[in-house]
This record gives C-alpha cells, structure tokens and sequence, in this order.
C-alpha cells in the first residue's frame, strides 16, 4: 500500500532539474531566539534564522531541486502533529507566549526559559502535580534551559510541521526525494517536551505520515552531532519504525541522558533502534563505518522510506560541537545515504557554523541526488 516503492525509477527532471522537492519554512524567522543559558550564563543564542537562510540561498543559486512553500490544511496539519505529540503539549506550546506574558507584562520583553522541573525521578516530585502555573507548566514540558520559547516560535514549529508534512506527502505521491527546510529544528522533541532547539519533531512527524500513508516500514537514520533522543522516545515501542542515531557520545556530549549503544527499543520494539555513540573528536573514517552500520540496518529492517534528520554540526568548524568532518566529506555522505535504494525525505536540524551551513546542505543532497539518479 505504501505509494513510496524502493523500486520506482526516477521522476523525469523538470527544467533538468533532479527531482528532490524542497519545502522551506516561510514563516521560520518568527522564531528567533534572543539568549540561551549555557552553564550558569546567558549567551548568544547559536539556533539563529540565517541558519536556514544560508540553506536557502545556496539551493536558489544552485538548484537541486524544486523550492516550494508548503499547502497543508488545518485539520490535516493538526491530526499529523497529535500522531506525535499530546494534545496538552500542542496546546501548552500554542498558548505559551501569551501565558508567558501574562505571569508578568515585562516578559513580553524577553524570552521564555524554564528554571524549575519536577526531575524525572518518582521519588522526588510529581510529574503529574495538577498546578497550572506557567512556570510550572514550562518546566514540564522542557528538559533544558538553552532553548528559548518567543512570541513567534509556535507559528513558526507549526508552518515547519507543515513542511515535514508536505514533505512526506511528496514521497507518499511516488516522489524519490524531499527536503523539509525548516527551523526551529526538531530530533529533541519529545511527545509532550521542548529542548535541545527543538518544539515539534518534524522527522518523527514525517516518519509517522509515511506509516499512515501505507508504507509498512520507516527507517529514520539521524545524522545530526547529538542524539536524537526525541524520535527515539516517540517509536521506542514501535516495530514499524526503525531509530537509528549516529552521534557524539553521551558520556561527553549533549543531550547526556539518551543515546547509548545499550538502548535498543522495547517490548515488540526491541531491535528496532539502534544508537551508533562515536568520541569526540571523530572524523570522517570512524563515522563512515558507522554510517555504513546504520545503513545495513536499515536494509535489514526492510524499510520503504528512510528519514534522515540532517544536522550538519558534525563538521569540524562547529563551534559548539566534537567532530571533525570536512567540507569535502559531505557529498560521499549523500551519495552512501543514496545507495540504500530508498524514498528519502530529509529534515533540517543542527549545524551552528552558520555562514558554512549552506555549502554544507548543498553539498550533501548534491552527493545525495547525483548517486541517485
Ligand atoms: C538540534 C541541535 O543540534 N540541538 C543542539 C542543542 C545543544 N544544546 C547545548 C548547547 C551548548 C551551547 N554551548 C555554548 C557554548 C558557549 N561558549
Ligand atoms: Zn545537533
């Protein structure tokens, strides 16, 4: 039933262009954070909107493909976004900014940061206390401190959704490739949490879409420095979808509490994720042989359609990351993600060397569209 098929051969280019189709986010600059807490300070806020607009750029001066906004109605937006998150949570993050506001009319000034959580211990607080207090509520949706909620960040997560979404549709619609190019990024959301830049999970969105169009298996294969604790969380206890995670090792590196090689689904899900944790410092030969790990994986699993959240904070220039990958290495990461055969949509997640993210992009889904055609 899955409309997506491993075997379906290219779509004709259109104007020769390849046939990836490229939804962007018009909407994304209605999140732009001010100030993060990193380790008792306020710093510049690294998840800023020319991120996806250096993307942007070097995708219109150098065509990969189509560049399209997304056309996703309301209804069919908002069932996508409650297959993955919890009503509460979709409604804590649409009401945010204006409780936020109300808790003090100076807050309207500055952006919203927990500073209060009930730990994710039974024995110390109640993850269930019933006080409604927005100080309260914001520490119970979110498991850091570095990711600023604004006024503009539910309408900009939601038009992303939409880009996942579309995306996904795309696939489902017999398309070989999609790109959903947006921000905020998505990986470290949770069904009912924020953190790590993220408010809703575009690939797990994504992910759940194609399984609701009829593709019998999903691979997500994520590609970003840091664990994709998220998507591995939302389908834990899935067999129809595959999590696999290549990342920073979290005895060292961010999110710390998730992404062990020792995490491997549960119940009928059991195998059905696998953490591929790599040392700081690790280039591009230790990661390719991890790549390739995953990769057989995803063939073993027998996916239709692959996910990959693409964070491009691997590269060695990062300036808030521990790999060691170089400009050049991209395209043979495109062209590896290729040969699995498969319906890929790709989403946008890290990458903070900002002014180097859009050769970066362009480079791997060039490496990505050329082997695939
Ligand atoms: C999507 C994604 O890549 N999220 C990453 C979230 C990382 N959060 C921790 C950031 C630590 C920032 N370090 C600031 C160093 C200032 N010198
Ligand atoms: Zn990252």
């Amino acid at each position: 039933m899955c409309a997506a098929r491993a075997d379906a051969s290219p779509q004709q280019a259109v104007d020769n262009l390849p046939d990836m189709q490229i939804f962007h986010n018009p909407l994304h600059a209605a999140h732009a954070a001010r100030q993060e807490m990193f380790r008792g300070r306020m710093v510049d806020s690294h998840e800023v909107p020319q991120r996806l607009e250096y993307v942007l750029d070097a995708l219109r001066r150098h065509p990969l493909g189509a560049l399209r906004e997304p056309e996703v109605d309301d209804a069919a937006l908002q069932h996508a976004l409650q297959r993955v998150h919890t009503p509460a949570y979709l409604e804590f993050l649409q009401r945010a900014w204006a409780s936020w506001v109300e808790l003090d009319p100076g807050n309207a000034g500055r952006d919203a940061l927990p500073s209060v959580w009930p730990l994710a211990r039974a024995d110390a607080f109640r993850g269930d206390a019933p006080t409604r207090h927005f100080a309260a509520r914001l520490g119970m949706h979110a498991f850091d401190s570095g990711t600023p909620l604004t006024r503009g960040t539910w309408v900009a997560a939601r038009a992303g959704a939409a880009c996942a979404l579309a995306a996904a549709r795309e696939l489902l619609a017999g398309g070989r490739s999609a790109f959903a190019l947006t921000r905020p990024p998505g990986h470290h959301a949770g069904p009912d949490y924020f953190g790590g830049y993220c408010f809703v999970n575009n690939a797990a969105l994504a992910a759940q879409a194609l399984c609701d169009g009829g593709c019998r298996r999903v691979a997500v294969l994520d590609i970003d420095y840091h664990h994709g604790n998220g998507t591995q969380t939302i389908f834990y206890r899935r067999a129809d979808v595959l999590t696999v995670s290549i990342h920073g090792d979290p005895q060292t590196e961010y999110p710390f509490f998730l992404g062990f090689a020792d995490e491997r689904g549960a119940d009928s899900g059991l195998d059905c994720n696998l953490n591929l944790p790599l040392p700081r410092g690790s280039g591009i030969a230790a990661w390719r042989e991890a790549l390739l790990q995953g990769l057989q994986r995803v063939r073993s699993f027998g996916a239709e359609a692959l996910v990959v959240p693409m964070g491009l904070d691997t590269f060695a220039g990062d300036p808030i990351c521990g790999f060691a990958l170089q400009r050049d290495d991209y395209p043979q990461i495109g062209s590896l993600l290729a040969r699995a055969g498969l319906p890929t949509l790709f989403t946008f997640e890290g990458g903070y060397a900002v002014a180097e993210l859009g050769i970066h992009a362009h480079k791997l889904l060039q490496g990505f569209v050329q082997a695939a055609a």
